[in-house]
C-alpha cells in the first residue's frame, strides 16, 4: 500500500495473468493487493449480530480502530447501521450522528477508511471528512449515491443484496445464483462507469448472507472468479475487478458447524483462507490478529491462489527443508 499521488493507478491486463497484481485507487492511497488484504470491521451500533463487535461510544469505537490496527488491519469499514438480516434501518440522522465523531477522530489514520453506508447524505458527509472508501450493501442502486461518489477519488465497494435487510432473508430464490449475481453485478458497474468511475476504483461483492441461502453462498464462493468475470464483463474493455468477501461469524459458518456467533472463529479463519485461495483479495473479519495469522501460515505454505494463477488452483510444493 502506498498513498496515492505516484504513477497513475493504471490497471493491470485482466484477467489477471499474474504478471501483473491489480490495483484500487482508494481515496489518499493505491492499494497493490499483491496480497490478500485483510478490512477489519468497526460497529458503531447497539445491534450487530455479532455482539462484541458492538461499540455504542465514540471513544469506544476509537479505540477499537486503534486496535484493529495495531492487530495489521489493512483497511477499516466504518458502519453505524446493522444490516443483519431482520436489522431495523436508522435514520440519516442517528447513523451521522454516530459516524461524525469517529471518522473525525480517524481522518489521519495511515490506513484506508471505508464507510459502509447505503445512504447518499452520509456518503456526502464522510468523503468531505475524508473517507477513502463507500462500502455500499445495495450496491449503490440509489442514483443520488452514484452521484455523491462519482466525482471522487474513493474507492467504491459494490455489493449484491436482495431486497433489503428487513425481508432479505424471507424467501431468497434464483435459478442461476452465480449469472444472476453476476449481471446484477455487472449492471451496477455499467451504471458507475456511465457516471464517470474508473475502473480502478472498483470492487465487487456477492453480498455473502444478503438475501442468500446456505447453497447459494456456497455456490457464489466456489464460483469467485467465474462472477468476478460475469460482472466485469460489463466494462470496455471487460476484465475481472477484485473482490471483497464478508464471511467472519456469518450464519454461512454457523451452519456448517452448528456454532453461534460467539464461537465461529474457526470456522470463520478457514473461510477466509477458502475465500482467499479462490481468488479474494480484501476478506472483511471482525478478528483482524486471527485472520492475519492464519493468512500469513497459508501464504508461506506455498498455495497460490486462483486470482494469481488466473483462474485455476495452482498449488507449488512445500519445501522439505
Ligand atoms: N457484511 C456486513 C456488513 N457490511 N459489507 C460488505 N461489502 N460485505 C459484507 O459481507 C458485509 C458488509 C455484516 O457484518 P457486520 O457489519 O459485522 O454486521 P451488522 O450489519 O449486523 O453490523
Amino acid at each position: 500500500m502506498r498513498p496515492a499521488g505516484g504513477p497513475g493507478a493504471a490497471g493491470c491486463p485482466l484477467p489477471s495473468s499474474g504478471s501483473c497484481a491489480m490495483r484500487l485507487q482508494c481515496g489518499r492511497f493505491e492499494l497493490t493487493l499483491e496480497r490478500p488484504l485483510v478490512m477489519g470491521v468497526l460497529n458503531i451500533t447497539p445491534d450487530s449480530f455479532y455482539e462484541p463487535s458492538r461499540q455504542q461510544r465514540a471513544d469506544a469505537a476509537i479505540a477499537r480502530a486503534h486496535q484493529l490496527v495495531a492487530e495489521g488491519a489493512d483497511l477499516l469499514d466504518i458502519g453505524a447501521e446493522s444490516t443483519r438480516p431482520g436489522a431495523q434501518p436508522v435514520s440519516d440522522a442517528e447513523e451521522w450522528r454516530r459516524l461524525a465523531p469517529v471518522l473525525e477522530a480517524l481522518r489521519g489514520l495511515a490506513v484506508p477508511l471505508s464507510v459502509d453506508t447505503r445512504r447518499a447524505s452520509t456518503m456526502r458527509r464522510a468523503l468531505d471528512l475524508g473517507a477513502d472508501m463507500i462500502n455500499d450493501v445495495s450496491g449503490f442502486a440509489d442514483p443520488q449515491a452514484i452521484a455523491a461518489v462519482a466525482p471522487t477519488p474513493a474507492a467504491l465497494c459494490v455489493m449484491h443484496m436482495t431486497g433489503d435487510p428487513r425481508t432479505m432473508q424471507d424467501d431468497p430464490s434464483y435459478l442461476d445464483v452465480v449469472g444472476e449475481i453476476g449481471a446484477w453485478l455487472g449492471a451496477r458497474l455499467s451504471a458507475l462507469a456511465a457516471a464517470g468511475v474508473a475502473r480502478e476504483r472498483l470492487v465487487l461483492d456477492p453480498g455473502i448472507g444478503f438475501g442468500k441461502r446456505l447453497g447459494h453462498n456456497l455456490a457464489l464462493l466456489r464460483a469467485l472468479p467465474q462472477l468476478a468475470d460475469a460482472a466485469g464483463r460489463a466494462l470496455a474493455p471487460a476484465g475481472r475487478l477484485p473482490v471483497l468477501v464478508g464471511l467472519s461469524r456469518k450464519s454461512l459458518v454457523g451452519e456448517l458447524t452448528g456454532r453461534p456467533p460467539e464461537a465461529r472463529l474457526a470456522g470463520s479463519l478457514a473461510a477466509a483462507i477458502a475465500a482467499v485461495a479462490r481468488g479474494a483479495a480484501i476478506v472483511r473479519v471482525h478478528d483482524v490478529a486471527a485472520t492475519r495469522d492464519a493468512l500469513a501460515v497459508w501464504s508461506a505454505l506455498g498455495v497460490a491462489s486462483v486470482q494469481a494463477a488466473g483462474g485455476a488452483p495452482a498449488f507449488t510444493e512445500i519445501s522439505s527443508a
